[in-house]
């Protein structure tokens, strides 16, 4: 079984998982499982296979399915980067580093994860903590900045924090310091005295290695399809019809209602590109949404779903019976085929 990673592409812990990953010769697709997650969406897999269900999760055996009662679980970006970093790691980053390097990369992934990161969300998400969070952004920046001083100061002498060669916690931070640029890119760039970071930064943001993690295949545009899942293939006018009202939604297929059907026409994974192919591939991109629907909210509901034989075919169809509750519907989105 191949190791399954659990990420977000845009997740700085994720980034930094595979940043290593991809730097020890890991590869999506040969070497191991991706599964993008919508984090609020999360797949009943990764839900089983960590007790915390961040990502990024790296389950090394089990699969994550929920065949293996306790697969191992990496559940800490830090793990990751290590686990992928020991069995391989041609630029150096970890592997022939002394114990005090290795003591100063523990400290300095530390203080991200803890004030650094403290600050950088209360500073870039602001409104998410009240009145007084936003009354308190500015201080929050500036606690970020000081902190980012510091770094600073390590970066002078050789352009890496430990020196003049990439380490395993310039990749760790670097994801974060991204992320406080982003949050206002004029304000970090006029930023004085942080000639070395910014060049830093700007070395981690045009290079090869972050290119590499942040498109296909370390990262997929839709997220991961959960066999756990039932699937319907919607209208874009008819869900956004429900949406919009707040109502149940009613349509049992293209161009039938459920009164008239008496069932909601619904698809496991594997049935979903055939039945897109077969119903709606004459309609203009945009027009068709993909539903993804929670079985057990339909079940807390008191709604069934049965098994049944399609006509022609016999092949077994889940159908609804019922109206489908918006609350089942865990995430939608465009049906690209
Ligand atoms: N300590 C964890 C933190 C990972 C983390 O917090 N990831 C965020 C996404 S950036 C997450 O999964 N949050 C869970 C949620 O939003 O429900 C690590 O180093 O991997």
């Amino acid at each position: 079984m191949r190791p399954v990673l659990y990420s977000f592409r845009r997740c700085p812990y994720a980034i930094r998982a595979r940043l290593a990953l991809a730097a020890s010769g890991l590869q999506p697709e040969t070497d191991l499982e991706l599964r993008e997650v919508v984090l609020k969406a999360k797949p009943p897999e990764l839900l089983t296979a960590s007790p915390h269900a961040t990502v990024p999760a790296l389950v090394l055996s089990g699969a994550g399915d929920g065949t293996k009662a306790h697969p191992t679980v990496l559940t800490a970006s830090l793990a990751v980067m290590q686990w992928a970093l020991e069995s391989r790691d041609p630029g150096g980053w970890w592997q022939g580093r002394s114990t005090a390097d290795r003591t100063a990369m523990h400290a300095l992934v530390a203080q991200n994860d803890g004030p650094f990161k403290h600050h950088l969300d209360r500073f870039k998400y602001a409104g998410r903590f009240g009145e007084q969070g936003v009354r308190d952004q500015q201080l929050h920046r500036q606690a970020a900045l000081a902190i980012l001083r510091d770094w600073n100061q390590r970066l002078e002498p050789g352009g890496w924090l430990l020196g003049d060669q990439p380490s395993l916690a310039d990749w760790a931070l670097l994801p974060f310091v991204r992320q406080f640029r982003l949050a206002d890119p004029l304000g970090f760039d006029d930023e004085t005295g942080l000639i070395a970071l910014q060049t830093w930064l700007q070395h981690f943001l045009t290079s090869p290695e972050l290119a590499a993690v942040m498109a296909p295949p370390w990262t997929a545009r839709s997220p991961w399809p959960s066999p756990s899942w039932l699937y319907h293939l919607a209208l874009s006018g008819d869900w956004q019809a429900a949406r919009s009202a707040d109502a149940d939604y009613c349509i049992s297929t293209r161009g039938r209602t459920l009164a008239e059907v008496g069932f909601i026409h619904l698809s496991q994974v594997d049935q979903v590109a055939a039945t897109a192919g077969r119903f709606y591939g004459d309609l203009p991109a945009g027009t068709v949404k993909l539903l993804c629907i929670d079985p057990a909210r339909l079940q807390k509901a008191g709604l069934s779903v049965r098994h049944e034989p399609a006509p022609g075919t016999g092949e077994l169809f889940p159908h609804l019976y019922g109206p489908l509750p918006l609350e089942a519907v865990v995430h939608s989105e465009v049906w690209t085929p």
